[in-house]
């Protein structure tokens, strides 16, 4: 027998034990009526009922997931007692709630989503076929990656963004007293990203921020084998200040759903953060290979059943003579008979056929931008450019917002947002807590909200303790959605090696091969001021029109530069240019035809100073884009030559140069070319930087090489 079969039998067994119309055993609670109660019971058997039709699909060889609600169906509570207009981003055992929405919504086919999404088809409202996750924008149920917790710091950032977008008079995707509903499990609970959103919950309500967060923790006892301490999340969920703590016993159907209406409330009035801590049990393992009796024991497994919330519900029904025993399993059959029709309408579904149908979510289409209204006006230096214009977006669009690391009052370590606190305000220009995951979280949900969030990373070097936000989290979204959800931001991040004065890795990171391998995600890098206001805007337009996830890398070593050749010479002081500047476009500096010079950012200055020193004729191109490569522009260029250097300041492996080596070669170019990158180290401090840094002799040597 399989366990889903025991299951089954076990809960048949036990309503069939249950008396007949014996007098209740307590008096009718009636904070829950027999309506919703009985809402209640169909939403958790439609959810048991795809647990096990998930498992007879992959027995077909239809299916391709089979981690279970089962056990966790007092989740349907939450769906029921919120509104269908509450963002949800929901733990990977939300059956229950999905069904329970699902059952407001006119129109809606919860039975036939779910399944569409074991079996990877196209027919999967959410992802099309892509992943099995709970979404749906209909139901405004928001899908999650498979990383336990990551959707917590979205979480925070969308409690944060209604009620700041309703400050500022604008409208949100959803309404503005909306309760972002965010589920996860008991060990996810312990993880730093679960952990670090539930602390910066609880510094925003300590500034007195509004935060309209319900938290729910579903509590199996278990993280696949490892079981949780008794008593461990009791005192470490409890102990955030600002987040309300409550428990309840998931097993008991009036508990539960006075228990969610509640919490829904008191979040809905106070717009402060409530944590509901669920007690449930898990049955079928953690997933459908998962053997659990290798690390549980028979009764333990046992002691579970005497928990099963749908034996809670039919008691409950049963007890107040709203169904009697018949009543209930003619329910649980109708309802299994439903989902096996839909499970066997899913023979051979429609699925992805193509790698263009699997990727359409991550292509691009923006290949024309408008020119920047404003007149050029002086010549400035690159931080100044940025500021300028980060300034006019600000003005131009008032979902515009700028936040990081000490961007407000201070205008950030190189003054670069310097003055746009004061002319845009604390609303829309605002420091966060020392926490890039909760800077890149908070940019997540502004962005679904409806915002266009420009934060601030402030080192490389530190984006990488948060970079799943960005790779998992915002770059995913929109492939797990099949475009239905976006993340539209501009992330920008000070980076890049040559500071002079304030030196080692941490300062000087000079890999961008993290962020160059996400797929979808915008990489783009500015060297000029003439050029590095009309880039940004091209990422806030991708970002605005495709939803795209933009990273706009600023060479720290280049914002305050002045001087091209020769100290004073000012030649590095340009007037912005005003021409739109599309995605896919180079920058080309000379017109010389010995050599091309192929790089960006510190390695466009220094290559123009090399050139200069080897005296060669050669042209050198300034990528701007590192992801994806310009390839059309750089392949015109470099058709025309018979030699290229490639300068590169990233590492020799990993680095830019391996891609632009492997585009010529993939396009047959029969030339001849050098590499100059950095070594494969971290960068130390002091002078000991510069033997591990590409440097201008090092270019210089390869242009003479020719
Ligand atoms: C960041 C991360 N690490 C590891 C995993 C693998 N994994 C998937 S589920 C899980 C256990 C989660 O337990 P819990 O949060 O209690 O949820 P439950 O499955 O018990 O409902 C683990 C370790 C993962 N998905 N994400
Ligand atoms: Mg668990």
């Amino acid at each position: 027998m399989t366990a889903a079969d025991e299951l089954d039998e076990r809960f048949v067994t036990a309503v069939r034990a249950l008396p007949g119309h014996a007098p209740p055993t307590r008096p009718v609670d009636r904070r829950v009526d027999d309506d919703l109660l009985v809402r209640y019971f169909d939403a958790q058997v439609q959810s048991r009922h795809l647990d096990v039709a998930a498992r007879t699909l992959q027995g077909r060889g239809e299916g391709f997931y089979t981690i279970a609600s089962a056990g966790h169906e007092s989740n349907a509570a939450l769906g029921l007692c919120t509104r269908v207009t509450d963002p949800a981003l929901l733990h990977y055992r939300s059956g229950g709630f999905y069904a329970a929405r699902g059952s407001f919504v006119e129109g809606s086919t919860p039975i036939r989503d779910v399944l569409a999404g074991c079996a990877a088809s196209t027919l999967d409202p959410i992802s099309a076929g892509r992943h099995k996750v709970f979404g749906n924008a209909d139901l405004n149920i928001l899908p999650q990656t498979s990383t336990i917790a990551s959707h917590l710091p979205r979480a925070v950032g969308l409690a944060l963004a209604l009620p700041r977008m309703q400050r500022l008079g604008l409208d949100a995707a959803w309404p503005w007293d909306s309760v972002v509903v965010c589920s996860f499990g008991d060990a996810s609970a312990n993880h730093s990203t679960a952990v670090g959103a539930l602390n910066a919950a609880a510094y925003c309500r300590h500034r007195g921020l509004p935060l309209p967060l319900l938290l729910v923790c579903e509590d199996n006892g278990l993280g696949i084998s490892v079981p949780t301490p008794p008593g461990w999340l009791e005192r470490s969920l409890s102990s955030y200040p600002g987040i309300e703590y409550r428990s309840v016993d998931g097993a008991d159907p009036v508990e539960m759903l006075a228990a969610a209406t509640d919490a829904v409330e008191t979040v809905r009035t106070t717009r402060a953060p409530v944590l509901l801590h669920v007690r449930v049990v898990r049955f079928l393992g953690h997933a459908g290979s998962d053997v659990e009796s290798a690390y549980r024991s028979p009764s333990d497994l046992a002691a579970d059943h005497e928990r099963d919330p749908l034996v809670g519900t039919a008691r409950e029904l049963v007890a107040r003579g709203v169904l009697d025993a018949a009543g209930v399993l003619d329910r649980y059959e109708r309802i299994r008979a439903e989902v096996d029709s839909v499970a066997d309408s899913l023979q051979r579904p429609p699925r992805l056929a193509t790698a263009a149908e699997v990727m359409r979510p991550l292509e691009s289409g923006l290949v024309h931008v408008d020119d920047d209204p404003h007149p050029a006006g002086e010549p400035l230096t690159l931080a100044r450019a940025v500021t300028r214009t980060l300034g006019q977006l600000l003005e131009e669009d008032p979902h515009v917002c700028v936040f990081g690391e000490d961007v407000g009052l201070k205008g950030g370590v190189y003054g670069v947002t310097r003055g746009l606190q004061e002319r845009f305000g604390r609303l829309r220009v605002f420091d966060t807590l020392l926490d890039e995951q909760t800077i890149l979280g908070t940019a997540l949900g502004f962005a679904v909200a409806g915002m266009l969030p420009i934060p601030e990373i402030q080192y490389l070097a530190y984006l990488h303790n948060a970079e799943d936000q960005l790779r998992g989290e915002a770059a995913s979204l929109a492939f797990f959605s099949d475009g239905r959800y976006r993340n539209p931001m501009v992330v920008r991040i000070a980076g890049l090696p040559y500071q002079r004065g304030f030196g080692g890795h941490f300062h000087n990171d000079d890999s961008v091969a993290v962020l160059r391998d996400i797929p979808g995600l915008v990489l783009a890098v500015p060297s000029s001021p003439a050029t590095a206001g009309a880039l940004l805007r091209t990422c806030v337009e991708l970002a605005r029109r495709e939803g795209r996830v933009c990273v706009y890398l600023e060479p720290i070593a280049l914002y305050h530069r002045r001087d091209l050749y020769d100290e004073g010479d000012g030649l590095w002081q340009q007037v912005p240019d005003t021409a739109g500047l599309p995605p896919g476009s180079v920058c080309v500096y000379g017109d010389g035809r010995d050599v091309l010079v192929v790089t960006f950012g510190n390695g466009v200055p220094m290559s123009l100073r090399a050139v200069r020193r080897a005296g060669v004729a050669a042209t050198v191109l300034d990528l701007q884009w590192l992801s994806p490569l310009p390839t059309t522009a750089l392949l015109e260029h470099v058709r025309r030559f018979e030699r290229v250097v490639v300068v590169d300041e990233t590492r020799r492996s990993g680095g830019v140069a391996e891609s632009v080596v492997a585009t010529l070669v993939d396009d047959a170019w029969q030339g001849r070319i050098t590499r100059v990158t950095s070594h494969d180290s971290y960068v130390p401090l002091g002078p000991a930087a510069a033997h591990v840094l590409m440097s201008e002799d090092d270019i210089v040597r390869a242009l003479l090489e020719a």
